[in-house]
Formats: structure tokens, C-alpha cells, sequence
């Protein structure tokens, strides 16, 4: 770790109101999944079908955060974290998808939010992280645009609920991997593999964010609440210099990136996606785009590789050939460290788009990390995603100080978790989790982010 950058970096550089914390979502970490009535969602019944998941993983347990959330507000505190992103498993909330309401759902997060309030932590919330309730799949999920009417009962409910005490709502987190990666691709729950219902699946939660944001800002009576969304971002270059690698650098970044942008901020789908490509599948109704394009407070951005497509594989898998430069660092998902990425992206987002405020919603790495015995207790000496935070920060900081309405990070992710199709095989955390006793053990880097959120 250079000396000179940890140095260079410190919490005073940024605005004082900053926003320092962690991320997580609600099948990822909560475990419990048959407890208080939670009914099953559509990622307990992919990660239950053999072959889907990392050695046939599953949520079940997790890190068993629904017994255990004192213990981890605990430890966010000790962190020094002043903000916590946490998603709601509707299928706790709504087991039938729509109808009757669980209290004991509710209640949950209720003490959640309590507890996090009680330690100085601000509750960031999102509504929608990728777990449907399965009744509502088997009447198509996504595919049908009844699904985001539904998708705003389940909202008006649980904001009813916590909007005196929630700080800010994210709508949806990555509706780009809920459409591709579950629908297209298949790699997610539900697994399809079919673009049609990718598209359509990626315009109904459009639709949902802002056929919700009305109720949700009704009920969000705590005064300086927020409500806006989290997208999924990537850095786009050209991987060499080639006309085909040009032409498709530009491809990728509308679908990407802009997909999803230029509906929100826009209102109109990217103008340059090919005439027949995409848009002739959209269940565009009249109307539709001026519900999407409802003004947000703020935007979420969720940062952590740059592309650099050469040529085209499959299209219909979205399978791109990549330049992988030689001199790259990769994270053990295989994707590039490119910290100034993030920086282009801020800024570009801020140019085109003015969404008037940002928060780094997810930004961090997966690491081959060793628990190793110390004198002092066991140790996770995790250099390199310690040397990813403090670069991805140092581009944050940039941001700021380049007057780009930045206004939080939250590092992905506060503890090693269910990381969706490679099960535990995959660590973000800043706290290792030791899944057979269920052991938190801060990492090295997540000393570091104390020591920097501490001064
Ligand atoms: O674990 C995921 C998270 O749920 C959504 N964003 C990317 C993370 C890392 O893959």
C-alpha cells in the first residue's frame, strides 16, 4: 500500500454531511428463509435447482443476519460507519406477492431500522434486490406489466411503515442484471434464456420505480428523506483500435449503461440502439415513459470494473470478447481494477444526466482472502481490496472535489455473503465471515476503512 496515498486520502477532504457505509441485500446475508412466515422467493427456489449455484449453495442460512442483526449494527458502529444500505425481502413483507401483509415481516425491519438509528447509522433502504416472491413468478414476474402495480402495494406498505425514520428509498437495485442476467443470460434467478422476456421484464421495473415514486414520496414523512434508484454502471473503452471494436464500445455502452439512463432522465430509450434491435420487443405503452422519467433525488451508481469489448461471441447471450490489458489487476471474478473508471463515470452521469445528487451505492472487490491464526486472534491480511477501497475513494474524491454532487459511498459489502450464483465461493466482504460458526472477522481492509472513517 503506498504510504503517500493513504496519506493524501482522508475523511476531512470530503463534505462533512458525507454519507461513509456498507452495503448489503436481503437474501445475500438474512438466512431465516422459512422463519415467521416468509414464503419462498425466486432465488431460494434457483439456488435449490441443481447446477445453478456454486456447488448447489443456497441462502438458506447465509450469515444468518435476520437472528443476528444487533450483533452486526454492532459492528457497523465499530466500523464508524455513519450509513447502512439494506434491501427488504418481499416475500417476508407480502408472502402471497400481493394482498395480506405479515406483520412479523415488518416488524423485522422495524427493530432494524431502530437499531441502526439508536448507533447513529442512517437506514438507506431498497425495495426490490433481486428476490421476487416465486407465487408471483409462476404468474410471469416481470414479464407482465400487472407485476409493477403490484410491486407499488408492496412499497406503499413498507413505506408506510418505516418512512418516518428511513433516510433514503432506492426503488430497485440493477434492474439491468434482474432483466439480463436473470431473463437473458439465464445465470440468475429466474434462469431464462430468452431476450424477449428480458426485455419486457427490464421495461415493467422501469415502470415499477416510477409508478412507485408517487406513493413512496407520500409516505416518506421523515423531512429530509430521498427516494431515487441504483444502477449498475460500467466504464466503456473501445478494446483496440479497430472500427469493429469502436463501433461495438458504443453498442455496449447504451446497453450498458444508457439503457436505463436515458429513460430515467430522459424519457425516451437510448436513440441510437439499432432500429430493429430491442426496441420492437419493448411492451411500450402510451404514457409509460413520462411515469419512468418522474423526477428522483437522487441516483445511485454501482461501480466496479471498465469493459473493453472487442468483437461480439453471442449477441444473444450478450457474450462480448474483451481486451484484458496484460498490465491489469483482475478481482477473482475476473473483472479489471480500473479505479479511474469510476471518476468518468461520476462525471458523465453528472454532465448528461443532472440527477442533482449521487451516492456510490456499491463499489468493492472479490479477493482470494486467507484466515490465518495471529497471536492477537485470527486475521484476514487482505491488501488488495484494501489498495481497491483507498483507489476507488482517491476517484471519489476526485469527483468531489471536481464539484460532482457526491454525496456518499458505500462499500460493497459490509460482510462476506451469498454472492448469487457463486454462493460463498466469492468474498466482497470487509468482514470475513466464517460460515460454519458464523464468526465475524474484520479484515484488514476494513480496519483500514475504520481507521479512515475514524481520522
Ligand atoms: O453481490 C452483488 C450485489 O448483489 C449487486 N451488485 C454486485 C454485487 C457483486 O457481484
Amino acid at each position: 500500500m503506498p504510504k503517500n496515498k493513504e496519506i493524501a486520502l482522508s475523511r476531512k477532504l470530503f463534505p462533512k454531511e458525507f454519507v461513509w457505509g456498507a452495503a448489503t441485500a436481503a437474501y445475500q446475508i438474512e438466512g431465516a428463509v422459512n422463519k415467521d412466515g416468509r414464503s419462498p422467493s425466486i432465488w431460494d427456489v434457483f439456488s435449490h435447482t441443481p447446477g445453478k449455484t456454486f456447488q448447489g449453495e443456497t441462502g438458506d442460512i447465509a450469515a444468518d443476519h435476520y437472528h443476528r442483526y444487533k450483533e452486526d449494527v454492532k459492528l457497523m458502529r465499530e466500523l464508524g460507519l455513519n450509513g447502512y444500505r439494506f434491501s427488504i425481502s418481499w416475500p417476508r413483507i407480502i408472502p402471497e406477492g400481493k394482498g395480506a401483509v405479515n406483520s412479523k415481516g415488518l416488524d423485522f425491519y422495524d427493530k432494524l431500522v431502530d437499531e441502526l438509528l439508536a448507533n447513529g447509522i442512517e437506514p438507506f433502504v431498497t425495495l426490490y434486490h433481486w428476490d421476487l416472491p416465486q407465487v408471483l413468478q409462476e404468474q410471469g414476474g416481470w414479464k407482465e406489466r400487472a407485476t409493477s402495480q403490484i410491486f407499488v402495494e408492496y412499497a406503499d406498505v413498507v413505506t408506510r411503515r418505516l418512512g418516518d425514520r428511513v433516510k433514503a428509498w432506492i426503488t430497485l437495485n440493477e434492474p439491468w442484471v434482474s432483466a439480463v442476467t436473470g431473463h437473458i443470460t439465464g445465470e440468475h434467478a429466474p434462469g431464462e434464456t430468452d431476450i424477449i422476456a428480458g426485455v419486457r421484464v427490464g421495461h415493467h421495473l422501469m415502470l415499477a420505480h416510477g409508478l412507485a415514486l408517487p406513493v413512496i414520496r407520500q409516505n416518506m414523512t421523515r423531512k429530509d428523506a430521498e427516494v431515487g434508484i441504483t444502477l449498475s454502471t460500467t466504464y466503456v473503452e473501445p478494446g483496440d483500435d479497430s472500427t469493429e471494436a469502436k463501433d461495438l464500445a458504443l453498442l455496449v455502452d447504451v446497453i450498458s449503461n444508457r439503457l436505463f439512463l436515458d429513460p430515467i432522465f430522459k424519457g425516451h430509450y437510448p436513440k441510437e440502439l439499432p432500429e430493429n434491435f430491442l426496441l420492437p420487443m419493448l411492451p411500450l405503452e402510451p404514457g409509460d415513459l413520462e411515469i419512468i422519467s418522474r423526477p428522483v433525488d437522487f441516483l445511485g451508481i454501482n461501480y466496479y470494473f471498465r469493459t473493453l469489448p472487442l468483437n461480439v461471441e453471442d449477441f444473444t447471450t450478450y457474450k462480448i470478447r474483451q481486451y484484458q490489458p496484460p498490465e491489469s489487476q483482475f478481482t477473482a471474478m475476473g473483472w479489471e481494477v480500473y479505479p479511474d473508471g469510476l471518476y468518468q463515470i461520476l462525471k458523465r452521469v453528472h454532465q448528461e444526466y443532472f440527477p442533482g445528487k449521487l451516492y456510490i451505492t456499491e463499489n468493492g472487490a472479490a479477493f482470494e482472502d486467507v484466515l490465518e491464526e495471529s497471536s492477537s486472534g485470527p486475521v484476514v491480511h487482505d491488501a488488495e481490496r484494501q489498495e481497491y477501497l483507498s483507489q476507488h475513494l482517491q476517484a471519489a474524491l476526485k469527483a468531489v472535489q471536481k464539484e460532482i454532487p457526491l454525496a456518499g459511498y458505500f462499500a460493497w459489502t459490509l460482510y462476506d455473503n451469498f454472492e448469487w450464483a457463486f454462493g460463498t465461493d466469492k468474498r466482497f466482504g470487509l468482514v470475513y465471515l466464517d460460515y460454519p460458526t458464523q464468526r465475524r472477522i474484520i479484515k484488514d481492509s476494513g480496519r483500514w476503512y475504520s481507521r479512515f472513517l475514524q481520522g
